[in-house]
C-alpha cells in the first residue's frame, strides 16, 4: 500500500503525472500549484481548548501567544506550506498590540495573519455585540472592530475576519429587522476604517450560541452585508457552519462566480460545528469544495485570491500532530481536485454524457494523492511524512517539560 514513507514513492508519483501529461496538461505546473497553496493556521488550535463542557489539559499546550507561534512554526516547518497564524485579539493580544510577539514571530519566519476581533466573551455582550439593543454596546463593540484594524496595521495583516456570535434565544426577544439594521451601520463604521489593501471577512454561522435565530446566520446574509458596505468586504465560508444536508460546493460556487469568496475555513462536522478534523467525516464533501474552487480558475489571471484558514480546536487529539493532519489532508484533497481532468469534464457535460463526467471527479478522488504531496514536500526539501518528522522530532515532550517548568501543571477550565 502506497503511504508517505514507502520508497517507491516518487515513482509512483511520477506514474501520476505521466497520466496527467497523457491527457494533454502540464504536469510541472499542477506540482507548482500543488506547492503554491497556503493554509493559515489559527492561534487557539495550539492552547488548551474544548467544549463548553469542560476541557482536557495537554502538557504540551501552548499558553502564551510566543508559544502558539512557536507550534504554529513547528507545523509549517513539517508542511512547508503555513507560514501563517490567524490572532485572535481578545485571547492573543489582551493587552493590544505587542511588539515581542511580532519579534518572536519574525524570529521564526512566521506572519501574523488574520485578525479577529473578539465580539463574544465579555458580558456586556449578553443580547449581542453589534445587534445589541443598547447603542454604548454597539460602540464598545465597533471600537474593539476598530482598534483590531489597528493591530492588524501594526502586524502587517490584510485580514479583518468578523464573526459576530449576535442572535436571540426566543422568539420576540427582540426585533429581527431593527437588529439586522443595527449590524449593517456598524459595518459601515468598521469598513470606513479599512486601510486600502486590507479585506473585511464577513462569516456567519446558522445557530451556536444563539438557539431562535442568529443576525448574520446564513451566506446570503453575509453577503448582503458585504455588498452594503464596499468592495473590501467579503464573504468567510466556514465549512463546519451550515446545517446538515446543505450543499456547500454550491455556496462556494456562487460566491467564486460572484468574485464573493473572501475566506475558507476548514474544519469537518457530523452534527453540527463540531470543530473535528477537516475532511475526516465526509472527504468526498470536501473534495468537491476544492473542484469547484481549482474549476473556478481563471485561465488569464489564475486563480482567486482566497484566506485558506484552519478553525479547528481539538480537545482530544494531541495539538500539533492535528494540524499537520489537517494541514495535509487539505493538501492530499487540494491535489485530487488539480488532478480533476477538465477538458473530459466540460467535454462529458456538453455531450450530456452524466456517468462520464461524474467518473472524471471519481477518478481524480479516488487516486491516491500521498506521493503527489509528498514529491512536492521533497521538492520543498522537507521529509515526505510530515506526521513522522514531527513525532521523530520530540518536539512535543521538550515543549511538555519545558513549559511545566515554565508555568506550572494547568488546572483546567472552560472553553478558551
Ligand atoms: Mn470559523
Amino acid at each position: 500500500m502506497a503511504g508517505y514513507n514507502d520508497r517507491t514513492l516518487e515513482q509512483q508519483a511520477q506514474r501520476i503525472l505521466n497520466d496527467v501529461a497523457d491527457q494533454g496538461r502540464n504536469p510541472k505546473a499542477l506540482m507548482e500549484r500543488l506547492a503554491s497553496l497556503r493554509i493559515e493556521i489559527p492561534s487557539w488550535g495550539f492552547a488548551d481548548t474544548g467544549t463548553r463542557f469542560g476541557k482536557f489539559l495537554q502538557p504540551a499546550a501552548a499558553r502564551t501567544t510566543e508559544e502558539k507561534l512557536e507550534d504554529a512554526a513547528e507545523v509549517h516547518r513539517r508542511t512547508g506550506i503555513c507560514p501563517s497564524v490567524a490572532i485572535h485579539v481578545l485571547w492573543d493580544f489582551p493587552a493590544g498590540w505587542d511588539p515581542q510577539v511580532a519579534h518572536r514571530a519574525h524570529e521564526l519566519g512566521m506572519k501574523i495573519g488574520s485578525i479577529n476581533p473578539n465580539l463574544f466573551q465579555d458580558q456586556c455582550y449578553k443580547y449581542g455585540s453589534l445587534a445589541n439593543p443598547d447603542p454604548k454596546i454597539r460602540a464598545v463593540a465597533v471600537q474593539h472592530c476598530l482598534n483590531s484594524i489597528e493591530l492588524a496595521k501594526e502586524a502587517g495583516s490584510g485580514l479583518l475576519s468578523l464573526w459576530l456570535a449576535d442572535g436571540t434565544n426566543y422568539p420576540g426577544q427582540d426585533s429581527i429587522r431593527d437588529r439586522k439594521r443595527r449590524v449593517g451601520e456598524c459595518l459601515k463604521q468598521i469598513y470606513a476604517a479599512l486601510p486600502d489593501g486590507m479585506t473585511m471577512l464577513v462569516e456567519y454561522k446558522p445557530f451556536e450560541p444563539a438557539f431562535y435565530h442568529t443576525d448574520i446566520a446564513d451566506w446570503g446574509m453575509a453577503y448582503i452585508f458585504a455588498r452594503e458596505v464596499g468592495p473590501q468586504a467579503k464573504v468567510l465560508v466556514d465549512f463546519g457552519h451550515h446545517l446538515p444536508g446543505q450543499n456547500i460546493e454550491q455556496i462556494v460556487a456562487w460566491l467564486l462566480d460572484e468574485g464573493m469568496l473572501g475566506g475558507f475555513h476548514f474544519n469537518d462536522h457530523k452534527y453540527a460545528d463540531d470543530d473535528l478534523t477537516f475532511s475526516s467525516i465526509d472527504p468526498y464533501a470536501a473534495f468537491r469544495v476544492f473542484h469547484e474552487i481549482v474549476s473556478a480558475d481563471d485561465p488569464d489571471h489564475g486563480p482567486a485570491d482566497i484566506a485558506y484558514m484552519i478553525d479547528q480546536s481539538h480537545n482530544l487529539k494531541p495539538k500539533i500532530a492535528a494540524m499537520i493532519q489537517t494541514v495535509t489532508m487539505i493538501h492530499e484533497l487540494f491535489a485530487k481536485a488539480l488532478l480533476v481532468d477538465r477538458q473530459n469534464l466540460a467535454e462529458a457535460q456538453t455531450r450530456g454524457d452524466i456517468v462520464a463526467a461524474e467518473t472524471a471527479l471519481r477518478d481524480a478522488f479516488f487516486t491516491d494523492t500521498r506521493p503527489l504531496v509528498g514529491a512536492a514536500r521533497i521538492q520543498m526539501g522537507l521529509a515526505p511524512d510530515a506526521l513522522a518528522a514531527h513525532e521523530a522530532s520530540g518536539y512535543t515532550q521538550r515543549a511538555a517539560q519545558e513549559r511545566a517548568a515554565r508555568h506550572g501543571i494547568s488546572k483546567g477550565g472552560s472553553y478558551a
